[in-house]
């Protein structure tokens, strides 16, 4: 009995490669850009180029985007902090976040105050 296998290779896999979407935390306490455009699947990258730490947390209760559970007392200068957009995020969605230490959670459909950012996801 001949047995046969016939390898699947997992169809149509993405393999897509996303650029990631790089924002600053530049030395005014400000994000930038304010808003960052992401596709599903892509990552964003916060990179602190100030002297001072700053945080990334989500206005309203978003699983992953918040830098405190990789820097509990912030990202420090020169370091990244990077979340990916997944891949069933409606396209649509806005993910409102602040730093902690500058800045101040809106009500999750708009920004608070200080130092605040916003995460579109486009299709
Ligand atoms: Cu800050």
């Amino acid at each position: 009995v001949a047995l046969s296998v016939i390898l699947a290779c997992g169809g149509a896999n993405e393999d897509v490669f996303i650029p990631k979407l790089e924002v600053s935390a530049t030395g005014n306490d400000l994000f930038s850009p304010t808003q960052a455009n992401a596709l599903r699947g892509q990552t964003i990258r916060w990179t602190n180029h100030d002297t001072d730490n700053h945080t990334v947390q989500p206005d309203t209760n978003l699983p992953g985007m918040d830098s405190d559970s990789q820097y509990p007392n912030g990202i420090p200068p020169g370091s990244s902090f990077e979340y990916t957009v997944p891949n069933n995020a409606p396209i649509g969605a806005r993910y409102y976040y602040h730093c902690r230490f500058h800045g101040t959670a809106g009500n999750g459909s708009d920004f608070g105050t200080g130092m605040v950012g916003v995460v579109e996801v486009v299709p």
